[in-house]
């Protein structure tokens, strides 16, 4: 048995090994790196538990951006040395910073910019395969950015409206189209602060030109591009690709849907999609219905074919067709430990280099699709939107003649939560107002009489230094249950669905008045947005609460919060920069890559705030997480003076254990 060689060949038995319970919370990961370790396989948890971060890195108190260094600088006495250029612990911090913010938002906006680059080519016609399919979308995005629609038909609509977007990208002067759609205050704040972005490419050449040695050494000032830019991530490349991605693949509405390895199906030929663009995605679910091709399955001996997704291209397309969905970025290795993989299709981002080593460990075919992401081990089969089939054709051929010759022994965790997602902007003015109504008027009126106190954004990754999920699930569910109303997209959407908090019955785990407006309206007391580039929708619904009015002029004003608590990529430093520089108070976990009490460390944790913008909090604690965001919140509501006696909530252990037996 090939495999079975295999297996022993490409494994390496773990050094420091850590109990599954202690890392993370997921059942399904629980059982399945069990069985990983008993075949002798190694995941990220085992090498997380034997690479120690490294002290000076992690607090970011060393520069190597030239050959006179790597310069490292002591972070328990900061302001001891410098670099041999002189450079002090403020400007090596900052530099390095905007690096990460860099790097976040380049590829947000390079996944932003092929999405309009596919909806050129469907609008030019050398697409066929796929098409605009939300028209209503297409006008009313033109028409937020000023195109004329009346009378027009959506090619000469669509044709103007890949003119203006590409501006988000390419334009060398002046604001991004969507700064249209910013609060006018908030938009005020980013003009006089010389923030607001002109194009994508310029403002993240112009960082990477400032962070070289010898250029840009004012920590304030490296600051400010570092916010222009994150803000042309969020307000620009993110928001391109999720207005594109609505319009060619269907804005999302309300969808239940399957979550957690339970989706996997023994008796099927099981396909797992993993990456960021919903191309290839879109395109698989078109191949694994051909029905030549499920004949071939059948022909093999399956009932059939069966996709799903995992990370945020999963997430896009749970949240538009209700496509099931596997796990988050934690789970993409344990899940090909079951053995039923017969086949992971993946693109850009997030994509971890050990997948190569664990598939070939379980004989699963793992094929990277996209000319920008390769990884040594894994076979490349080029997807082209032009031509998409031949790809992920070829792929699912590949997959049914694994599932043909499976050899090792199969174990599906039999776990799966159903959670109601596909919450865009659009889907929420419905829900609140119905067709004739449509509306954010009640959230705000529901904010201002105090039922809901109040709106987090609890997004991004997981990250193996702490425990999987854990940090998620126990701040989310603190703060429903003081009232506060949670809107979720990424890795954290998953664990929140895996820990039942996406369903209307949830509302038990919610506060009074929380519970009272999910169980009127019938939706639950966390709302899933979708992919990480879907964070733009929650700076949509921003803009939309202080558009609709009595929450104060700018973003900035609202009682609102953000957190990431378990991130670890770049891309999550540049959203959190959007966020703080959009106005929100955005609370990091796990560690945050300066060092304390320095003057880099006050400008972005309290300057900002002072400057119109929003600031950023740290603690890797859930519970003082949620209450550095609650009292932001409520020190919002009183400037708004819609404060009223309002007791925080704390769960004591009995609530919790009534929670959970819940
Ligand atoms: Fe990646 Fe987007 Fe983070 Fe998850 S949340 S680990 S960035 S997959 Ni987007």
């Amino acid at each position: 048995m090939p495999q079975e060689k295999t297996l022993k060949e490409a494994t390496i038995a773990p050094r420091k090994a850590r109990d599954p319970e202690e890392v993370t919370i997921c059942e399904s990961t629980t059982q399945m790196l069990r069985k990983a370790r008993r075949d002798g396989v190694e995941t990220a948890f085992d090498r997380a538990a034997n690479m120690r971060a490294c002290p000076i890195g992690e607090k970011s108190a060393c520069c190597k951006h030239c050959a006179m260094g790597p310069c490292r600088l002591n972070a328990k006495y900061p302001y001891k040395q410098v670099g041999v250029c002189g450079a002090n612990i403020d400007t090596i911090m900052s530099r390095n910073f905007a690096r990460m913010v860099a790097t976040g938002s380049a590829c947000h906006n390079d996944h932003g910019m092929t999405m309009l680059n596919v909806f050129r080519d469907v609008v030019n016609g050398d697409i066929d395969d796929y098409d605009i399919k939300d028209i209503n979308k297409l006008e009313q995005v033109a028409s937020s950015i000023g195109i004329e629609v009346d009378g027009r038909s959506p090619k000469e609509i669509a044709t103007d409206l890949y003119q203006e977007l590409e501006k988000t990208y390419t334009q060398v002067e002046g604001e991004i189209p969507f700064a249209k759609r910013v609060p006018e205050k908030t938009l005020e704040t980013w003009r006089k602060l010389d923030i607001v972005p002109r194009g994508a490419m310029r403002e993240v050449m112009e960082l990477m030109s400032r962070t070289h040695m010898g250029c840009d050494q004012h920590y304030e000032n490296i600051t400010k591009q570092c916010s222009r830019t994150a803000l042309a991530d969020g307000w620009g490349g993110s928001m391109v690709a999720t207005e594109i991605g609505d319009i060619l693949f269907g804005t999302p509405s309300a969808v239940s849907v399957e979550v957690n390895m339970g989706v996997l199906k023994e008796d099927q030929v099981n396909i797992i999609v993993h990456g960021h663009e919903p191309n290839l995605f879109d395109s698989m679910i078109a191949s694994v219905n051909e029905p030549t091709l499920v004949e071939t399955a059948k022909k093999a001996g399956a009932k059939g074919i069966n996709l799903v997704g995992m990370c945020c291209s999963g997430l896009e397309m749970m949240s538009r067709y209700g496509v099931p969905h596997a796990g988050n970025f934690m789970s993409t290795e344990a899940v090909l430990v079951t053995g039923a993989v017969d086949a992971m299709a993946v693109d850009i981002q997030c994509i971890k280099q050990g997948l190569a080593k664990v598939a070939e460990c379980y004989g699963t075919h793992l094929f990277t699709t996209n000319p920008r992401c390769h990884i040594e081990g894994a076979q490349h089969i080029e997807f082209h939107e032009r031509d998409p089939k031949t790809c992920t054709d070829e792929v699912v051929i590949k997959a049914i003649s694994r599932f043909k010759n499976r050899s090792l022994p199969i174990e599906i965790p039999k776990i799966v939560s159903k959670g109601i997602h596909g919450f865009s902007h659009e889907y929420i003015n419905y829900m609140l107002g119905g067709s004739f109504r449509a509306s954010y008027s009640p959230l705000n009126d529901n904010i201002i009489n105090g039922r809901i106190r109040g709106v987090a954004g609890v997004v991004g990754c997981v990250n193996p230094r702490v425990k999987q999920d854990w940090v998620h699930v126990e701040l989310v569910k603190e703060l429903v249950k003081n009232d506060v109303l949670v809107l979720q997209t990424g890795c954290s959407q998953i664990a929140l669905t895996k820990a039942g908090l996406t369903t209307p019955e949830a509302a038990i785990y919610a506060g009074p008045g929380l519970g009272e407006v999910c169980e009127t309206v019938g939706m639950p007391p966390v709302l899933g947005f979708g992919a990480c580039v879907d964070n733009s929708r929650i700076l949509i619904a921003a803009s939309e609460m202080v558009r609709i009015g009595g929450l104060g002029d700018s973003i900035a004003d609202l009682p609102v919060a953000g957190a990431a608590p378990e991130w670890m990529s770049e891309k999550a430093i540049a959203i959190g920069q959007y966020f703080v520089a959009s106005g929100v108070f955005t609370v990091f976990g796990v560690t945050f890559p300066i060092v304390e009490e320095t003057k880099f460390h006050k400008h972005l944790f309290e300057e900002l705030e002072q400057q119109g913008l929003g600031k950023w909090g740290f603690s890797p604690d859930p519970y003082e997480m949620a209450k550095m965001m609650i009292n932001h919140i409520d020190k919002k509501r009183k400037a708004l003076g819609i404060d009223k006696a309002r007791e925080r909530v704390l769960m004591d252990m009995a609530d919790r254990r009534a929670v959970d037996a819940g």
